[in-house]
């Protein structure tokens, strides 16, 4: 991890203008980490204040801070980054700290918190914490509740984290540039008292979308609704991280959707319950069991279960599509056609010409085609079994027996006990009696593909 120390040394003074600090910022700005890695960082024990059990962001890290004169202070950075989306593709995002998303900011209730945000970014900037009872000068909309943060400025934000829950940060000053590029991150504030909603694993994420042209590196900021990658913590499958539990642990898993479609969040093996939204706990007596639960723009959802059944559970979004990296919408469905004759023809003219999706696309994630520099296989990874065909937004959830308290690491794939695998059945199946089709026999089902004019959606 390095630190922004230097910077500070040598830039920090005169970056704060009078007008743009408050009598907070006597002395120093506090330090700027940094965290150049995608991988899940351990949880951060606090090292002062009052106790909490910290929680894990997937993929991410938390913010250290400092105490001064019974404040917490930290201090965000925001600047362009280059993240890593899965080892191949490297997006250039704007974030925060090195990352995007920024770091998760954790603090208890009641906790007096002080954030200085520097503005390294080309445009001018500000935070909103959605979510958060506070002042209203503090809400951070460009304009309404604040001037911007002109380039190069440092502002600081001071409140009480008066409510415990989940909660996100984002800018709200050129809103779809800034959110498009990746800007935001996850903030928990923990209750005053340990012991409420406790839970053993406590895992936190954000949904967020981009549009990047196979072969580049910046997100499309325009785009509204057709985006190419679906991340969880700005990570595609088979770059997130599992989400490792010890059986019988109770989990919670909270989850912020802030890009702009809902996610159908979706646990295999095990039910939970939505116990927490933005807008605070859910009352038990509120709860039902789910296996999926619709996480709307804007919204965030922490979900909590025992995790009891031993395994590598799939953990995903359920519209399809969002399981998916690149592809082209406009492949036309070939699915029942057969284009042999037509496909040796055109080979004949384009001897790279290929025969896609005769039967399915299931093809696709064992295909090793060469792909254009700094994309992703649509679909891909391999599992014990062989090719997963999944993308974007898919994660593993690995409940392992006998795990240590605070052991996340990657455990390796669920070996499964004798006789508890799903297995090919051997010599032919017996013939199933169908019924005959009423009236005429014979098929008249036309096997082509008329032309269409809709190559969206
Ligand atoms: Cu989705």
């Amino acid at each position: 991890m390095k630190t922004r120390r230097d910077f500070l040394r040598t830039a920090g003074a005169s970056l704060l203008g009078a007008a743009a600090v408050s009598r907070a910022a006597q002395g120093a700005v506090p330090e700027a980490p940094t965290q150049a890695r995608p991988e899940t960082q351990p949880p951060l024990a606090p090292p002062n204040g009052r106790p909490y059990n910290p929680v894990a962001t997937l993929n991410g890290w938390t913010l250290p801070w400092r105490m001064k004169d019974s404040w917490k202070e930290f201090h965000l950075v925001a600047e362009p980054v280059v993240r890593q989306l899965a080892p191949g593709m490297r997006a250039h995002l704007w974030g925060y700290n090195g990352q995007s998303p920024g770091p998760t900011i954790e603090v208890v209730e009641g906790d007096k918190v002080r954030i200085f945000v520097t503005n390294k970014l080309p445009e001018h900037t500000t935070i909103h914490w959605h979510g958060q009872r506070l002042p209203n000068g503090m809400d951070g909309v460009g304009g309404l509740n604040q001037p911007q943060i002109p380039v190069g400025k440092t502002y600081v934000y001071e409140f009480v984290a008066r409510r415990p829950g989940t909660f996100m940060y984002h800018p709200h000053a050129d809103e779809m540039v800034q959110m498009a590029m990746g800007m935001m991150g996850s903030w928990v504030t923990h209750p005053k008292d340990a012991g409420f909603m406790r839970v053993d694993r406590d895992f936190v994420f954000l949904l967020s979308n981009y549009d990047i042209e196979p072969g580049s590196h910046t997100p499309k900021i325009t785009t509204m609704t057709d985006f190419n990658l679906f991340t969880f913590n700005s990570r595609v499958f088979p770059g997130i991280d599992p989400l490792v539990a010890r059986r019988n642990d109770r989990v919670r898993i909270r989850i912020g959707n802030l890009t702009m479609t809902s996610h159908p969040i979706h646990l295999h093996g095990h039910e939970f319950e939505v116990a927490g939204t933005d807008g605070g706990w859910v009352p038990r007596s509120a709860r039902w069991p789910e296996v999926t639960t619709d996480v709307a723009v804007g919204q965030m959802r922490a979900i909590e279960f025992i995790a009891n059944e031993p395994g590598d559970w799939a953990f995903h979004c359920h519209k399809s599509h969002h399981t998916m990296n690149p592809m082209g919408h406009s492949v036309p469905t070939m699915i029942g056609v057969d284009h042999r004759g037509i496909a040796e023809r055109i080979i004949r003219l384009v001897p790279e010409y290929m025969v896609m999706g005769e039967r399915g696309m299931a093809d696709m994630g064992e295909m090793e085609m060469p792909l254009p520099d700094n994309t992703l296989p649509m679909m891909t990874g391999t599992g014990p079994f062989g090719a997963i065909e999944m993308g974007g937004m898919f994660t593993v959830v690995k409940v392992r027996e006998g795990l240590a308290r605070n052991d996340y690491r990657d455990p390796g794939w669920y070996k499964h006990p004798p006789g508890t695998v799903a297995y090919a059945l051997d010599g032919p199946a017996p013939a199933a009696a169908r019924a005959a089709p009423a009236g005429r026999t014979g098929s008249a089902t036309m096997k082509v593909r008329k032309p269409t004019g809709h190559r969206g959606h």
